[in-house]
């Protein structure tokens, strides 16, 4: 089967890039949103997110008229789900962007059409999205009911894309399929193939789900040990930056770095998932979790010390995003300890953040001046180093020697 129309539920930082790269490929792609904002930027050619060359890509099939984004679901060959999966209070997921998407392809699914879910979700959540289809159109047949010969194929397909490269790895990287039957499974590979150099690797759909929380938790506990063992290394007065470069010259040791916390929204959300569906049993990776999002207030304690020792603190914090070289601020441990500390007025704060042209609302508010990295070193006594932003990376490093410095990522 050929794929002449794709649609592309959820239009952001997945969806967006996944949209342009196949219509690249020439095929016609309907991208929906239920944001008009973004549906009017997109068909303009330009782009409302942030990811190296996606405009120039988006511009391009805008253009040629491959791309458009609607409001409203159109009848395609395949629809691809990618919205978001956020948890609730108490970290269970919140599927509601998935009814919703559910909700707004139902009236246009046809017979024979293809349904792959993107969002990272927790176990069953495909089975749920097959459920919540089979209810709004009971004149059609679904994989939970008919197998392989149900009138609509159902599979999740993980994103994996790292922020930053999404176009190179939406193209390179190796995909994990989780079909609900293999005819689903086969289906869906064929899609993938049209834009995938990386191998199309079947599974069932469970395992895909739990497939793309494992990596991400498999992460989130590695850096916990780092960041662990980092609180350890301060007590115990030893370099953990040293310490972590020896021990990985053992050729079975690879221990990740330690930094002021977990951001961005995958790393810090997924394991989440994996505690919500098996409480009982996700010790480890509940602990991971916790230890992560500790780590910005043990930031924080070492900075309001350092800065007792001053009559007139001004604390430099160097970076405010989730990590190096992004400006993207959201689930930041950077910028929630550059709020905390201004909160506490324990001196003046000044935030460096090359990638952005204003530092949020709420710093501003809160007194926080946004400056360049040598205005900064001027000015502070005290420096966080908070990101390791190559314009700081590429700074001479013994301007550190005359400041009180905390480096959360071993930049110095
Ligand atoms: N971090 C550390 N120490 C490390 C590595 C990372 O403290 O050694 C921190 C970073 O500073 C950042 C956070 O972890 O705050 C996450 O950064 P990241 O670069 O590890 O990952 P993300 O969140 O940008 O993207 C991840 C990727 N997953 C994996 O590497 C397993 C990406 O491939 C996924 O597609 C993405 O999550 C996602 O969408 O789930």
């Amino acid at each position: 089967m050929s794929f002449k129309k794709v649609s592309v539920i959820g239009l952001g930082y997945i969806g967006l890039p996944t949209a342009a790269v196949l219509a690249s490929r020439g095929i016609e792609v309907v991208g929906v949103d239920v944001n008009q904002q973004a549906v009017d930027t997109i068909n303009q050619g330009k782009v409302h997110i942030v990811e190296p060359d996606l405009d120039i890509v988006v511009r391009s099939v805008v253009n040629t008229g491959t791309l458009k984004a609607t409001l409203v679901a159109e009848e395609a060959d395949a629809f691809m789900i990618a919205v978001p999966t956020p948890f609730k209070d108490g970290h269970s997921p919140d599927l509601s962007f998935i009814e919703q998407a559910a909700k707004a392809i139902a009236p246009v699914l046809a017979r024979g059409n293809l349904v792959v879910l993107e969002s990272t979700s927790p176990v069953g959540a495909t089975e749920k999205l097959a459920n919540w289809l089979k209810a709004l159109r009971p004149d059609l047949s679904f994989p939970q009911d008919k197998g392989n010969q149900a009138d609509i194929q159902v599979a999740h397909c993980p994103e994996r894309v790292l922020p930053g490269y999404v176009l190179q790895e939406l193209v390179s990287n190796d995909r994990v399929i989780g079909g609900m039957s293999q005819t689903c499974g086969e289906k869906a590979a064929q899609l993938y193939q049209t834009f995938v150099r990386g191998e199309c690797i079947l599974t069932n759909a469970r395992t895909a789900e739990m497939a793309k929380l494992t990596e991400n938790s498999f992460r989130d506990v590695n850096i916990a040990f780092a960041n662990e063992l980092s609180m350890i290394c301060d007590q115990l007065k030893i370099n953990v930056w040293e310490l972590i470069k020896l021990s990985n010259r053992h050729p079975r040791v690879d221990i990740l770095n330690p930094g002021p916390g977990v951001g961005g929204h995958c790393i810090a959300v997924d394991p989440w998932f994996i505690v919500d569906s098996c409480p009982q049993h996700a010790n480890l990776i509940k602990q991971a979790r916790l230890t992560n999002d500790g780590k910005p207030d043990y930031v924080i304690e070492q900075v309001v010390n350092a800065a007792d020792q001053f009559k007139t603190p001004v604390i430099a914090c160097l970076g405010l995003s989730f990590k190096a070289d992004i400006d993207d601020l959201r689930e930041s441990p950077a910028l929630h300890i550059v709020e905390q500390l201004a909160q506490k007025q324990i001196g003046q704060i000044i935030a460096v953040e090359p990638n952005i042209s204003a530092i949020p609302e709420t710093l501003v508010q809160a007194g926080v001046e946004h400056c360049d990295v040598q205005r900064a070193f001027e000015l502070a006594n005290i420096i966080v180093v908070l990101v390791d932003h190559k314009e700081f990376r590429l700074l001479d490093k013994s301007q550190f020697k005359a400041k009180v410095t905390i480096d959360t990522r071993g930049l110095i």
